[in-house]
């Protein structure tokens, strides 16, 4: 099994559905990184109805961008926590300004940026079948991924619920928002050589490719 020796700082970027939670998770799995999900973190602020939580639930469940002051400071916080950790963050930063301040903090060294490139069509039809677990934020598709049993989660027994935000008025305006601000961010990280993308339509078939990426980076940078 490769395990980590080198602490592996890593960013996901990709489309609403693009599958950024499961190869997360996957990556948390076999390498050892803690998964920061921006979007995971905000849907637990609104779950415990924290004021961050009332601030951003407006824009959530639209489909747009929580400002960007707000998601630098709650994800600030967290990587304070993470000091001396391997992390990858999924879903932040998805804007030029986030990216920036994500660059200026002096504990922040990025290795890779992964980028999934998967088209619209196949998003589209994915996010009708998720569910969720809000609290874990573990993620099921009634056919690609699904409970043992219907409507509940694996490991807590719990009812799975649907994203106020995968209705599909607000996917579209997420796939458009995704356009507008986040592509620019992955041209940013182009120009810093940071940026490797895979390019499909099936989870189980990037992975792999994504996995070896990361396996060899590690043997390289040791
Ligand atoms: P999120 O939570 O970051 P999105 O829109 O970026 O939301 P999302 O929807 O969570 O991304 P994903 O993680 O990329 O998608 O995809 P996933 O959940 O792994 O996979 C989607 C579904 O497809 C799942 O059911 C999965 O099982 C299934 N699946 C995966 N692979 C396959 C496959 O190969 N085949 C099939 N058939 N199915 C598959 O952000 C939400 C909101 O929070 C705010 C914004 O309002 C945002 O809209 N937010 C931020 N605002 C500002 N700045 C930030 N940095 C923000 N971060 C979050
Ligand atoms: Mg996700």
């Amino acid at each position: 099994m490769s395990r980590l020796v080198r602490i592996l700082r890593a960013v996901m970027i990709g489309a609403p559905g693009s599958g950024k939670g499961t190869i997360s998770g996957r990556l948390e799995r076999d390498f050892g990184v803690v998964h920061l999900s921006s979007g995971d973190l905000l849907r637990n602020n609104v779950l415990n109805r924290t004021e961050v939580g009332r601030q951003a639930e407006e824009f959530i469940d639209k489909g747009d961008l929580v400002p960007d002051e707000l998601m630098v400071i709650l994800v600030g916080n967290v990587l304070e926590e993470l000091q001396g950790k391997g992390w990858l963050l999924d879903g932040f930063p998805r804007t030029v300004a986030q990216a920036e301040a994500l660059d200026t903090r002096q504990d922040v060294d990025i290795d890779i940026v992964i980028n999934l490139d998967v088209p619209f069509s196949t998003i589209v039809e994915r996010i009708k079948q998720r569910w969720v677990h809000t609290p874990s934020g573990r993620i099921y598709h009634t056919e690609f991924n699904p409970p043992k049993t219907p409507g509940r989660d694996d490991f807590t027994g719990e009812l799975l619920s649907q994203r106020a935000d995968d209705r599909p008025e607000a996917v579209m305006e997420r796939l458009g928002v995704y356009d507008r601000l986040t592509k620019p961010v992955i041209e940013y990280y182009r120009s810093q050589s940071k940026l490797v993308q895979f390019s499909g339509t099936e989870s189980n078939v990037l992975w792999p490719h994504i996995k070896s990426h990361i396996d060899e980076f590690l043997k390289t940078n040791n």
